[in-house]
């Protein structure tokens, strides 16, 4: 017996849970009952992570308290897994009591390491991904952050810092004395050669806003979001450390390639600091890769458009666990397309397995009177012996998948098993072997073929276990529900259970006519997605839809709500207005949007306003438009003179022509950042 401790992200609490989130939990799911299995004891953790910046603005932005905004979506999180058969022994919120102890605990250790200390931090900081950017890493113009799309912010502010740099060469270290640490091998390379480049210390506190944990001793700081959620993964176990977080558990933790590098580096480093012992440092960061969907990125409106919930209440969780499973390769990016959901339902759920199931028991209905009948081993013929060794290599094959991550190859195997049980049936054919009234051959055809169904059941059990007990009730078996020491993934064919009662047939997984595909795909699938599949489609709805569009009164097109909800209105404060040099339409404004630091924002309002005029005025400021060059300018005076770039970080809302322009405002004392809705 072993034990077997996996992990999800914690997720942010400014998004609900979707397919991505969905993605990352079931495959923890599928991966600790496989080791249930096999006789482990386990532990499944997922939770949410609330605090940090992103989370008080997505609080800020519903004009809710932070701590009742991260309950109402932290419940969010806790209701949807269960929908998804997803058994987790701890739901973890980085606003537990206990979570926020262990945490100014660790904070404490290392500050006794010595490895942290006071400074002042300057530099560029992405909220969506929570983490200080180097210039290097921002796309240009405008300090665009390649994960988020969007300009990031200048931080300037007293910091507490970790001593990551004099970690660098233990790290090393322990990466090559541990190649397992990081998988897949690609990512592994990825992050040493990273490490290699140099690793700077690194900011860990803010004082700039409040939602998060103190750090103790001094209260002006918060502490970093990711230093807090790391943390979660040992906090979470509480008493049951011991157990867990011990040299004799496996500890893996799952993780988007997105969050690789806070998992591969800052937590082993955080915890070495704490004086953990190398082997109390898990023992695996599998990043697996992102999924699209239909083909295209999982943007927020798409992630919205295509909820787990929905396809699992559909579908049946079973259905969609399993394809998510099957369909991509573990550690690779892949694609949750909606027609191929149902072509593989069809495919490996209704044509084979389910139709393995209902042939058999049917077989067995007319031949055996419905019960499970006897079988002689000795007068096994060759097609026998050849499922046999099919049985034995899938059982193998697949066991050794699921031990090494990699369930889409287990299910492979898994599903392997039941094609073949299906051509034996082909060719045994116990109908001809009926008519020649060859009973003890029929006998054996039938109990092999029973036996290959029980061990499927097995088999099928971590990836859909609603369906695994369908399918054991109907062979008259009670469900899997594994103990802790009971190995009970078959090595061979289980047991032959002549005289136990069948029952009658129910179609496991009833296929989809192409008509109910059609209907299901209408319903299930985000509309974009569908026209992208296929091109004709695509053609026709767009003319379909360009007959329709409706004029308003001044000739303008309408656009839908939806269109209309993806602009990011705010109110913006001017702080500083300038003119800029020899171009005699724009001035430079920086504007204060709620954020951490000011927006340029560069406007041709020159010809209707002196600077002076808008310094303290309230604008309505287009928030999430890209960035936006104006060419550059000679700033400052005669020989201190510096050319600059123009890049708008944002767009001012105002009305007529250029020398007599109204701008847009709002009423009264608005804060600035506040959305326009
Ligand atoms: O990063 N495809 O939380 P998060 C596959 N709070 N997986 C996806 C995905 C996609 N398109 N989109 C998201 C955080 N995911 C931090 C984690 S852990 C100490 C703190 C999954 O809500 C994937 O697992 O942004 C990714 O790493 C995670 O959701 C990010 O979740």
């Amino acid at each position: 017996m072993g034990r077997f401790y996996v992990t999800t992200p914690i997720y942010y609490v400014n998004d609900v849970p979707h397919l991505g989130t969905a993605y990352t939990t079931i495959v923890a799911d599928a991966l600790r009952r496989f080791h249930q299995l096999i006789g482990d004891e386990t532990f499944l953790l997922t939770g949410t992570d609330e605090h940090g910046l992103k989370i008080e603005r997505a609080a800020q932005a519903q004009g809710l308290a932070p701590k009742a905004f991260t309950d109402e979506i932290s419940a969010r999180f806790r209701d949807a897994w269960p929908k998804l058969e997803v058994t987790a022994d701890r739901f973890i919120r980085t606003t537990d009591a206990d979570h926020e102890a262990f945490v100014q605990d660790l904070w404490k250790k290392i500050e006794a390491r010595g490895d942290l200390y006071e400074g002042d931090y300057e530099g560029w900081y992405c909220v969506g991904c929570e983490s200080l950017k180097t210039e290097k890493e921002l796309e240009q113009p405008g300090n665009i952050c390649p994960l988020h799309k969007a300009p990031v912010e200048r931080v300037k502010e007293k910091s507490y810092f970790f001593r990551l740099e004099k970690w660098q060469e233990p790290l090393l270290d322990f990466y090559a004395r541990h190649p397992d640490f990081i998988q897949p091998e690609t990512r592994r390379n990825e992050v040493l050669s990273f490490v290699k480049s140099g690793l700077k210390d690194l900011s860990v506190s803010r004082t700039t806003f409040t939602w998060g944990i103190p750090v103790p001793g001094n209260e002006k700081h918060v502490m970093y979001v990711w230093f807090d959620a790391l943390s979660n993964y040992r906090s979470a176990l509480g008493a049951e450390h011991a157990r867990f977080w011990s040299p004799n558990a496996k500890v893996v933790h799952l993780v988007g390639k997105d969050i690789l590098r806070f998992h591969a580096v800052f937590w082993p480093a955080f915890l070495l600091s704490a004086g953990y012992r190398e082997d109390e440092i898990p023992d695996v960061v599998y990043a697996h890769g992102f999924l699209t969907v239909d083909g295209q990125k999982m943007s927020k409106a798409l992630r919205n458009a295509v909820d787990p919930l929905k396809l699992a209440a559909e579908l049946g969780p079973d259905v969609l666990r399993y394809h998510l499973l099957r369909a991509v390769a573990f550690g690779q990016d892949g694609d949750f397309d909606h027609a191929a959901l149902l072509e593989r339902y069809n495919a490996d759920l209704g044509k084979n397995l389910g139709n393995l199931l209902s042939r058999v028991l049917g077989l067995c209905a007319k031949m055996s009177h419905g019960k499970h009948p006897d079988d002689d081993p000795a007068t096994d013929v060759e097609l026998d012996a050849e499922l046999g060794k099919e049985i034995a290599s899938c059982l193998h094959n697949a066991r050794k998948y699921w031990l090494e991550i990699q369930p889409h190859l287990a299910l492979e195997q898994t599903f392997k098993l039941a094609s073949a049980a299906n051509a034996y049936v082909d060719h045994a054919a116990p109908w001809t072997e009926a008519r020649k009234l060859n009973t003890k051959r029929v006998e054996k055809i039938l109990s092999r073929l029973l036996r290959v169904l029980e061990a499927t059941s097995v088999m099928i059990w971590p990836a859909m276990p609603q369906k695994s007990d369908e399918m054991r009730a109907q062979l008259g078996l009670s469900p899997v529900r594994p103990s802790v020491g009971a190995d009970v993934w078959p090595a061979e064919l289980p047991p032959i259970r002549a005289g136990l009662a069948l029952a009658q047939a129910t179609p496991l997984f009833p296929t989809y006519d192409a008509d109910k595909q059609k209907e299901l795909l209408d319903r299930l699938a985000p509309k974009p997605a569908i026209e992208a599949k296929d091109a004709k489609d695509a053609r026709d709805a767009k003319a379909q839809k360009t007959a329709k569009t409706e004029e308003t009164a001044d000739g303008a097109t309408t656009i839908a709500y939806e269109d209309f909800a993806k602009v990011d209105l705010r109110v913006g404060l001017v702080k500083t207005c300038e003119k800029v040099p020899k171009k005699d339409k724009l001035l430079r404004l920086t504007v204060d949007l709620g954020e951490p630091s000011p927006r340029t924002i560069v406007a041709g309002l020159a010809l209707s306003f002196s600077p002076e005029q808008l310094v303290g005025k309230r604008v309505i400021v287009v928030a999430n438009l890209a960035p936006r060059e104006f060419g550059s300018a000679d700033f400052g005076e005669g020989g201190k003179s510096k050319k600059e770039k123009l890049v708008s970080q944002g767009m001012l809302l105002a009305s007529g022509p250029s020398e007599d322009l109204r701008l847009a405002t709002i009423d009264g004392e608005c804060a600035p950042g506040a959305r326009l809705k």
